[in-house]
């Protein structure tokens, strides 16, 4: 795909006056950060015991560390204020345009970074490709084809109607650039609300304005998604928050933006609006999440404000969500936190009269009734609405989740890195200092030590394709298997009733049954996957602590190799993609009341419902399989140069070939150096435990 990429530059612009409120909330965080300095730590102390090519190594690995970017994806109903949202935690209100267009489906990353300079704000855009923007268009997205399926003509008129008109509206205002602006990219190295408006905001007024537009450029309708990256030194960490557009639109066409979004991140926070909570209009929405664990669900009830008595109400939209979820297998424990953007916004203008005090009152009786705010305690105006706002429980539940889930896997992995490093450095000077006490060692024979790597590569890359080829076969019969037993049920089921009932009565059928069968295809397949890389990863380990054995006479006391962890198997969220089955109502009655005799019946519905499943088995099979399968491979290629590094290096002693860069030959300082790498191991140990 063609790339074009366009700089422009021009002063930052100053953030909120308040931006110093985003740092409340993080105090969960703090044991997580704590290790991760002294892991930091570590590692440069590493970086000077060692020769050049270590030091690389270890500055690679804290870089990797302090730069390290938890995401988290905002998902929700249209108009919750997923976006007031995302501006109030990033500390610039109007920031990201709220209130956009619904044809948009811009997918907005902010990473925020507290370890930049603010000069090194920038932005890129990137435009749908031609492939993707006629998926979008000719089919009428998801739900063109879904009505074609279904018989639904009408509305799959009404669907290709609204997307033509949408195309020429484009065509129009984008004029002969157009076909030219697919697939590509657009990067800056500033950013403001003007641009950002540029390139995901369609305006009503638009067209009024064709002159100017024009003159700017009004990107909106082809943007798929956004990047800002952001100077934000209020944080103890970098992170990525993702701004999603509304899930509940009726052309489905962003249900894909949305899955893949999810995908994209660990966390999800599903934003809904305290007047609306959670109906059973939301369905599409529970199904999305139906699949992410319970732990990395966060639901954010917004606009609390709006609420005429938040003491007693906010209980029973809490529950009702509850009771929701469980009704709908949904993630049952995910944690429900109430807030008000409006408020959070207050606090980070300082516009305080912008809240009535009536509300405020309200706002705090529910805080205080709720336990959530500390009465004793001395707060500014800022600080009040601010806590009240609901922003720093959400910021405390991410805390949560970072340092349990992606903090905790960085820090095992760098450290393990780090151990290996350090084992290395420890074998060289054991080498070094056995050759020096014993002359009469002979030389490691040229080359002996390169064969003996590649056969362990060889030998690991092999075992690891095969260990994979057995887990994902067996998947993919578990997969065929699911569908047909799903659809020999279902079509049994419709048989039964029109024998029982007959064709007059509509019949439905839940289709959670498949989606339940998938899954625990895909857990199991997951679950092996993860097993078989575990077991390729340690024999390799095991194969190269006997190269320390055999040609530098090293025992296992003197050293041990850290095998990886298994790369996560990530959810699959694509399970909950709508199919015919989910659609109650006309379009299904529609399907219904067209088919003639029971033969029709059957056989169409079976097709249908094939047809509809197919992409997702497909998915799972292709995509989802391909993905894991390169995550452990990477994972697996990355362990292999970090011990090749490491042996090269003592093989570099062992044939005398090494010069005395690091001084191993220095007596006092080896010994000075030993010390301090015991010390280090010791930290690392730590750390991992
Ligand atoms: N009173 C009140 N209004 C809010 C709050 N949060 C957002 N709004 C308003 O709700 C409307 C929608 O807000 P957005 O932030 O655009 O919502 P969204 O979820 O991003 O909407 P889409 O992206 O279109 O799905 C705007 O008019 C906001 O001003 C809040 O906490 N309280
Ligand atoms: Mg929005």
């Amino acid at each position: 795909m063609k790339h074009e990429t366009t700089i422009m530059d021009q002063a930052a612009t100053p953030t909120s006056g308040n931006a110093h409120l985003l740092g409340r909330g993080f105090e969960g965080l703090e044991p997580f950060l704590a290790k991760s300095r002294s892991l930091r730590q570590t590692l440069v102390k590493l970086g000077k015991i060692g020769d050049k090519e270590s030091n690389r190594t270890a500055r690679r690995l804290h870089h990797q560390l302090k730069h390290a970017e938890p995401s988290i994806t905002m998902i929700g109903q249209v108009k919750a204020g997923k976006t007031s949202l995302v501006n109030a935690m990033v500390g610039w209100p109007d920031l990201l345009p709220a209130d956009v267009n619904p044809w948009t489906s811009v997918v907005t990353s902010l990473h925020l970074n507290p370890h930049v300079a603010p000069e090194d704000n920038r932005a890129s855009f990137r435009f749908f490709d031609m492939a993707e923007w006629g998926r979008l268009l000719d089919r009428g997205g998801r739900i063109g084809e879904l009505a074609a399926r279904a018989g639904a003509e009408e509305e799959l008129e009404k669907v290709r109607e609204q997307v033509i008109e949408m195309r020429e509206k484009s065509r129009n205002r984008l004029g002969e650039k157009f076909e030219l602006l697919l697939g590509q990219q657009h990067d800056y190295g500033y950013f403001d609300s003007d641009l950002i408006e540029r390139y995901v905001c369609l305006g009503d007024d638009f067209e009024d304005d064709y002159e100017t537009s024009q003159a700017q450029g009004r990107f909106a309708d082809i943007t798929k998604s956004a990047e800002i990256f952001m100077h934000r030194p209020e944080l103890p960490m970098p992170l990525c928050i993702r701004d999603t557009p509304g899930v509940n639109d009726t052309f489905m066409i962003r249900e894909q933006i949305t899955i893949r979004a999810i995908r994209e991140s660990r966390i999800c926070v599903v934003v809904l609006a305290a007047h609306q909570a959670l109906s059973s209009v939301d369905m599409a929405l529970i199904r999305l999440i139906a699949n992410v664990k319970s732990r990395e669900v966060i639901i954010a009830v917004n606009r609390v404000d709006e609420l005429s008595d938040p003491v007693n109400q906010v209980p029973e939209i809490r529950d009702s969500i509850r009771q929701t979820l469980i009704d709908h297998d949904g993630p049952k424990d995910a944690e429900i936190i109430f807030c008000s953007a409006y408020f959070a916004t207050a606090a980070l203008t300082g516009q305080l009269d912008a809240v009535d005090e009536e509300t405020v009152e309200l706002m705090r009786n529910w805080a205080v009734s709720e336990e959530a705010l500390d009465e004793e305690a001395e707060l500014s105006t800022e600080e009040l609405l601010w806590d009240l706002s609901g922003l720093p429980n959400v910021y405390a539940a991410i805390s949560e989740r970072v340092k349990e889930g992606n903090g905790q896997e960085m820090l095992d992995r760098i450290a393990k890195s780090a151990m290996n490093l350090a084992n290395g450095l420890n074998a060289a000077h054991m080498v070094v200092s056995r050759r020096e006490s014993d002359k009469g060692l002979p030389p490691l024979e040229p080359g002996q030590l390169e064969a003996e790597l590649k056969r362990i590569e060889d030998e690991a890359m092999r075992s690891m394709g095969s260990a994979l080829d057995a887990s994902i076969s067996e998947f993919e019969k578990r997969l065929d298997r699911a569908q047909r037993s799903f659809l020999e049920r279902a079509t049994g089921s419709l048989l039964q009733h029109l024998e029982d009932i007959g064709a007059g009565e509509v019949w439905q059928y839940d289709p959670s049954g498949l989606r339940i069968l998938l899954r625990t295809a895909y857990q199991v397949f997951g679950r092996n996957a993860q097993k078989a890389t575990k077991n390729v990863m340690i024999e390799t380990a095991e194969s190269y602590a006997s190269i320390y054995h055999r040609l530098f006479e090293l025992s296992d006391e003197d050293f041990g190799i850290e095998a990886p962890a298994p790369p996560r198997v990530p959810p699959p969220v694509l399970l909950g993609q709508t199919i015919a089955l989910d659609l109650q109502g006309s379009w299904w009655s529609r399907w219904w009341h067209k088919r003639r005799g029971y033969r029709s019946f059957a056989t169409e519905f079976a097709e249908m419902i094939k047809a509809e499943t197919d992409p997702i088995v497909e998915s799972l099979r292709g995509t989802h399989s391909d993905s894991i399968r390169e995550a452990a491979v990477r994972s697996l290629r990355e362990f292999m140069d970090e011990q090749r590094g490491i042996l090269t290096r003592v093989g570099a002693e062992a044939d005398g070939s090494a010069g005395d860069s690091d001084g191993l030959r220095d007596v006092a300082g080896a010994s000075e150096k030993r010390s301090q790498l015991r010390q280090a191991m010791q930290t690392l140990t730590d750390i991992a435990a």
